[in-house]
């Protein structure tokens, strides 16, 4: 690795590729009562007695809802052309369905307008967990007339919205929401059922699928895709068992959603595993939910390593770790591309989320995050091999714009590049947004011939940095 971190810079990306940040609105926005928002299952679950590890809650988050504008600034002065972002579904439709909420749609039509003022542009997720806990009275994802409440409010943003915005995604990771909100119950609404987190599983693309065709009658032109949470699995051992055991596992992560999205069924093996547990699907279902979408996103941060004992400790391994216990693995993002783009007809690919959270020390008002640099560099490379052997990827975003609400983690663990002092909400650079902004503005120098965007410029004068 070289100490400079220009790994990256060894890669040629076109000039039109797109370079973000990502953000979620339960994560960031805070303002949980304001305004007429209705509760989340998020909200809900961090009342619940040792849900989130520092038992805090998104009640204030970063104040992005208050200082959006501020935001908005900070991120075109990282001289980044996109921004990834969640709608809160409980602010803009408090109770999931009937009346929408109009100062809920007009937050989300302010931001879009402030982004496309600086020439960025918004990369738009309609489900980024924070389901009203209204629907999730009536059963949530496991009942399927959330299917159709969802295409309602999706239909209702778009028509806000419109095709000002420069993609639609559908939902982020919906492997999370079913294991890891229904199985394992670790994140909301913290049921633990197999049964139900296949038939969430189910019912999220079911809506995937028939959001994408309603947002097309309806006009929309901007292209429309879902967002998974992918990574290589690996057996921990070369034993029987523990092949068989990650040959499972990657189907029950990867091929559980892309067999459906590309292949119009799901894995067999997996559908076998589940026996009684498997999801009832109805006539005419797997084609909706193979509906062609224009964009697949891929969030990446690790591989993922099973025994069939459940002895594998991340800790076994030999590779650094973030601060998640995360193996920091970067040529697994290239080995998982280049094995989709094998298995599957992909469309265009954007890497919606890498990054990481890391000890982020603050020394006299710094954070000198060269690791977190180091990550961002080997994966923007590893990114670079894939697209050399023929993978057609078009952005990365870097999770994430600045430090918020770790879901079970709480405020505890850091992913920003912009550090935030929860004291007083400062956001302030840390070493590796001054590693990417100084990287973008390299690509543009690459391409253009210009070093830096409008908006850099504008924002050193003020002094957002
Ligand atoms: C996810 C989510 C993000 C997380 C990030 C770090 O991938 O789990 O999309 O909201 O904060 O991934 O865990």
């Amino acid at each position: 690795m070289s100490s400079a971190h220009t790994l990256s810079r060894q890669h040629d990306f076109p000039s039109d590729f797109v370079w973000g940040v990502a953000t979620s609105s339960f994560q960031i926005e805070g303002a949980a009562h304001a305004d007429g928002k209705g509760p989340s299952i998020w909200d809900t679950f961090c009342q619940v007695p040792g849900a989130i590890a520092d038992a805090s809650d998104g009640l204030i988050a970063c104040e992005h809802y208050e200082r959006w504008q501020e935001d908005v600034n900070l991120i075109a002065s990282l001289g980044v052309n996109a921004y990834r972002f969640s709608i809160s579904w409980p602010r803009v439709q408090p109770m999931g369905q009937g009346e929408f909420n109009e100062a809920g749609l007009n937050f989300y039509a302010q931001l879009v307008d402030g982004l496309l003022a600086k020439g960025i542009a918004p990369y738009v997720t309609l489900n980024h967990w924070d389901l009203p806990q209204a629907l999730q009275d009536q059963g949530g994802w496991a009942n399927r007339d959330t299917v159709q409440h969802f295409v309602n409010y999706a239909s209702a943003i778009f028509k806000r919205l419109g095709n000002r915005v420069a993609a639609y995604t559908t939902h982020n990771e919906p492997w999370v929401i079913a294991v890891l909100g229904h199985e394992s119950g670790i994140f909301a609404p913290g049921l633990k059922s197999r049964a139900i987190a296949a038939q969430v599983s189910h019912h999220l693309l079911l809506s995937h699928g028939m959001t994408l065709q309603a947002l097309r009658a309806q006009g929309c032109t901007v292209p429309l895709g879902i967002v998974l949470n992918l990574s290589p699995t690996v057996p921990a051992t070369p034993s029987a068992a523990d092949q068989a055991k990650a040959l499972l596992e990657d189907g029950r992560l990867l091929r559980w959603y892309m067999d459906p999205l590309f292949k119009q069924a799901y894995p067999q093996d997996v559908i076998d595993d589940l026996g009684e547990q498997a999801p009832h699907i109805e006539p005419g279902d797997l084609e909706i939910i193979a509906t062609p979408i224009d964009y697949l996103g891929v969030n990446y941060y690790t591989r993922s390593v099973v025994s069939a004992d459940g002895s594998w400790k991340p800790q076994n391994s030999g590779l650094p770790l973030n601060d998640m216990d995360w193996e920091i693995i970067p040529e697994c993002l290239t080995q998982l591309l280049v094995r989709m783009h094998h298995d599957y007809p992909l469309p265009p690919i954007y890497i919606t989320e890498n990054g990481g959270a890391f000890p982020d020390p603050l020394r006299d008002g710094q954070v000198n995050d060269q690791d977190r640099i180091a990550y961002i560099d080997q994966h923007i490379a590893a990114i670079g091999h894939a697209r050399d052997q023929g993978v057609q990827v078009q952005g990365y975003m870097v999770w994430s714009l600045m430090d918020n609400f770790e879901w079970s983690s709480g405020y505890s663990k850091r992913f920003g590049i912009v550090h935030v002092d929860y004291k007083n909400q400062n956001r302030s650079y840390k070493a590796s947004a001054v590693w990417y902004r100084d990287f973008l503005a390299y690509q543009r120098l690459q391409k253009n011939g210009t070093p830096s965007s409008a908006s850099a410029e504008k924002n050193r004068v003020t002094g957002v940095v």
